[in-house]
């Protein structure tokens, strides 16, 4: 294995590095935007529903969502169910219309099992922002995307493309199977592989559903069906962890790689012992900030989530609706023994 010098990272912008680091200063302050916030958002009440509690990469999203929440001083709740399964969110979106929320930001578990709920709020009032994992795009007003999907697929394919020399086979240990951002991102995955990467052989696509033990035991299983796997690649927080956890203790230490997207804290020990050589990521805490301005946004009037709609997003400055009613939070970020410790969540 070769210590990379990662083509990926050329997709890395200025603003994705910036947005970032941004992080270690982050947290609080003032609304930077000027355009005063506080005047006509004060009386919101806005709720957060993660795929499910206990994950990390959620409590960041949802602690960058409450700073934005703060700053325009109105009301912050996170609620959710604890497994990710395709309607577990339902309960909480019915619950948050009745309690009469001003905004409801989820990150999807299903394109659409919440959608019905999701419109029956919508119906009374209910701005709907979807967030990291978006559902059909008739059941929300907009969608805070984390990076664009194409980039977040070709970032993980350059990754584990170098970590294993152009060729070998790899294996993608994926969240729930009905994660619309991870179907997504696979699907690109399997089209980059495919056209760029005739050496590359993808074995089985495997699901932890966001569950650590799961994750833990779908990689076993990986590993035993799979006895010349070079690389398993796990596009989500939870599945990379759980992975590069089994792999660090085994006799697969050293000879299965590890890569997909992880957030630094799970992934530090794993880096430092080499089980994992690069991962990415966005900054979790900007995209739930983001996803709370942007229902700011909607339910102050600001914007109604037509492409083209403008709005300020705190510190973040402006930003545009694009189609589909989709907004663009940045670039991937690729994480290395080199950077990981200038990062903190
Ligand atoms: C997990 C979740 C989330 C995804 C990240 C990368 O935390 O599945 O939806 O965006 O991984």
């Amino acid at each position: 294995m070769k210590r990379n010098t990662f083509s990926a990272r050329a997709a890395l912008t200025a603003a994705g590095m910036s947005a970032a680091l941004a992080l270690a200063s982050c947290g609080g302050g003032d609304n930077g935007n000027g355009n005063g916030g506080d005047a006509d958002g004060s009386d919101l009440s806005i709720t957060f529903i993660p795929k499910n509690l206990g994950n990390p990469y959620f409590d960041t999203s949802n602690s960058g969502g409450e700073d934005a929440v703060n700053e325009f001083d109105a009301s912050f709740s996170e609620v959710g169910p604890q497994e990710d399964t395709p309607d577990g969110q339902v309960q909480y979106i019915n619950t948050a219309a009745q309690q009469g929320e001003d905004a409801i930001v989820i990150s999807g578990s299903d394109p659409s099992a919440p959608c019905d709920a999701l419109n029956e709020a919508r119906e009374v009032g209910v701005a709907v922002v979807t967030f990291d994992s978006d559902t059909n795009s008739d059941c929300r007003d907009v969608f805070v995307n984390q990076a664009d999907a194409q980039g977040i697929a070709q970032t993980q394919v350059d990754l584990v493309a170098e970590q294993i020399g152009g060729e070998g086979q790899i294996a993608i240990l994926s969240a729930s199977a009905n994660a619309t951002n991870q179907n997504h991102w696979i699907e690109l995955m399997e089209e980059e592989l495919e056209a760029n990467h005739p050496d590359i052989e993808l074995v089985e696509i495997a699901y932890g559903d966001d569950d650590d033990q799961r994750s833990f035991d779908q990689t076993a299983a990986l590993l035993q069906t799979h006895s010349d796997l070079d690389a398993i690649v796990s596009p989500t927080t939870v599945g990379i962890a759980a992975a590069a956890r089994y792999i660090s203790d085994s006799a697969y230490a050293g000879e299965v790689l590890v890569t997909g997207l992880g957030t630094p804290n799970q992934m530090r020990e794993y880096v430092e012992d080499g089980t994992v050589e690069a991962f990415a990521l966005w900054n979790p805490e900007d995209l739930g900030y983001l996803a709370a301005w942007a229902a700011h946004a909607l339910a102050t009037g600001e914007i109604d989530g037509e492409e083209g709609d403008t709005f300020e997003a705190g510190r973040l400055g402006e930003y545009t609706v694009g189609a589909d009613g989709e907004i663009l939070l940045g670039d991937p970020f690729v994480f290395d023994a080199e950077n990981i410790d200038e990062f903190d969540f």
